[in-house]
């Protein structure tokens, strides 16, 4: 394939590979990136890409569907397993369509619902103000408590019950905590609201058994399945029977067309990967890294929310050291080492230049790094932060990551062992 790819385009043929090279040889942290293996990679870049599937198995609006039937429902069989759901739809195109596709699934346009503010660690789609969540519902944002940078569940009780939302969304993409989600469903259960649990952070450590699932709390958990959990980028939706119809309805044909086959072909591929020792030693390590990476910052004078992390991220607010996330960022890509800048709870800056710097492990840890790579990158951290402007300083950090990252080969190849076979019992 890469062959014909050459041949045709070798401009786009270059530029991939330049973005492989760039993969390989900086360090990468954004907390919701990761690599998929080879065998996720060839099922995402197969025929499948070539058919169209509206509909679900048994009832789609286009002939030619022997395969994908027989795909979409492995997939479905997996993902259920592996998170213990009654029911599972993967086709929602990404996280922000599936946080959609619950809300629409429960409640009507007009009516409340309630979600982690963005600069707290929520999403966009939880009702944030620039998000048309907001404009379609009426949102209403919770905060952490911005002396722990923890959730006040009491907080959170009280302004549920003075809101009395439609929907109570659990869940964010910059906590660095555990998520109750026993009491989230508790607080739902008491105001009459309906309980959505967006994992899409943590979808992998729940499925290792690290982080409790929301499932057994939740009426709808939403997740992608590229971060944490390894797959290609795409969404899913897990539900008990009661929901399972009208969530079906609100992804097609209330919000999306024929479904990307290719992608449902490699989230089938990547479950499997996740219902295996091996991934489960994986994502303890994921967290393992990241405790790592935060103890030696803390050690360096970094103020991180919260205190540390439960998880695969670290939230460092920036604020003691006088210089912003974004040009820490800017700088630390400069090294090779690959962030994002973040707000942080009661931020006073802008959030196109907000306080703080996310970073995550998960990716690092496909790559076979572990504690002792995690301190040697929060060295490098340090030498950057320490260094803002000093370019010399920042090249030979530069110089130093690619050594690390070169001991630690992109697993471009990666195979997950299927010794017992799972992937087909
Ligand atoms: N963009 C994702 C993240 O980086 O957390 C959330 O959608």
């Amino acid at each position: 394939m890469a062959d014909a790819l050459e041949q045709y385009d070798p401009q786009i043929y270059e530029l991939i590979r330049q973005e492989q090279a760039r993969q390989s040889g900086s360090i990468r942290l954004i907390p919701s990136e990761n690599y998929v293996s080879k065998a996720v990679m060839l099922a995402s870049a197969s025929c499948l890409t070539n058919k169209y599937a509206e509909g679900y198995p048994g009832r789609r609006y286009y002939e030619g569907q022997q395969v994908t039937d027989l795909i979409e429902r492995m997939a479905q069989e997996r993902v259920k397993k592996i998170f213990k759901a009654d029911h599972a739809n993967i086709q929602p195109y990404s996280g922000s369509i599936a946080n959609w596709a619950a809300y629409l699934a429960l409640v009507n346009p007009g009516d409340t619902i309630m979600g982690l503010s963005l600069p707290h660690g929520g999403h966009l789609t939880h009702g944030w103000k620039v998000s048309v969540t907001s404009r379609i519902f009426s949102s209403v944002q919770y905060t952490v408590n911005p002396d722990t940078g923890r959730f006040d569940y009491d907080k959170i009780e009280q302004l549920a019950k003075k809101h009395k939302p439609r929907i109570i969304i659990s869940g964010a993409t910059a906590y660095p905590r555990e998520i109750d989600f026993e009491i989230f469903g508790q607080i739902a259960k008491d105001v009459g609201a309906y309980h959505v649990s967006d994992i899409a952070h943590i979808a992998g450590l729940v499925v290792a058994g690290i982080h409790k699932s929301p499932v057994p709390y939740a009426d709808i958990v939403s997740t992608t399945s590229h971060k944490t959990l390894r797959g290609p980028r795409g969404g899913m939706l897990l539900c008990r029977k009661e929901h399972a119809e009208n969530v079906d309805k609100a992804v097609f044909p209330g919000l999306q067309g024929g479904p990307h086959m290719h992608t449902l072909t490699a989230i089938a591929v990547a479950m499997a990967e996740a219902d295996t020792p091996e991934f489960v030693a994986y994502a303890k390590q994921i967290v393992k890294n990241a405790k790592a990476l935060a103890e030696k910052l803390l050690e360096y004078g970094f103020n991180l929310v919260s205190g540390g992390t439960d998880n695969h991220l670290i939230l460092i607010d920036l604020r003691n050291r006088n210089v912003s996330g974004k040009k820490v960022a800017k700088a630390l890509d400069r090294a090779r080492i690959v962030t994002n800048y973040n707000t942080t709870p009661l931020d006073p800056a802008h959030p196109s230049d907000p306080s703080g710097l996310r970073m995550g492990t998960p990716a690092m840890t496909t790559r076979g790094m572990k504690e002792q790579e995690a301190e040697q990158i929060a060295t490098f951290i340090r030498r950057v932060v320490e260094n803002i402007g000093n370019e010399s300083v920042i090249e030979e950090v530069a110089k130093d990551v690619l050594l690390l990252s070169s001991q630690f080969p992109v697993p471009e190849h990666f195979i997950i062992p299927n010794k017992n076979n799972v992937a087909a019992q």
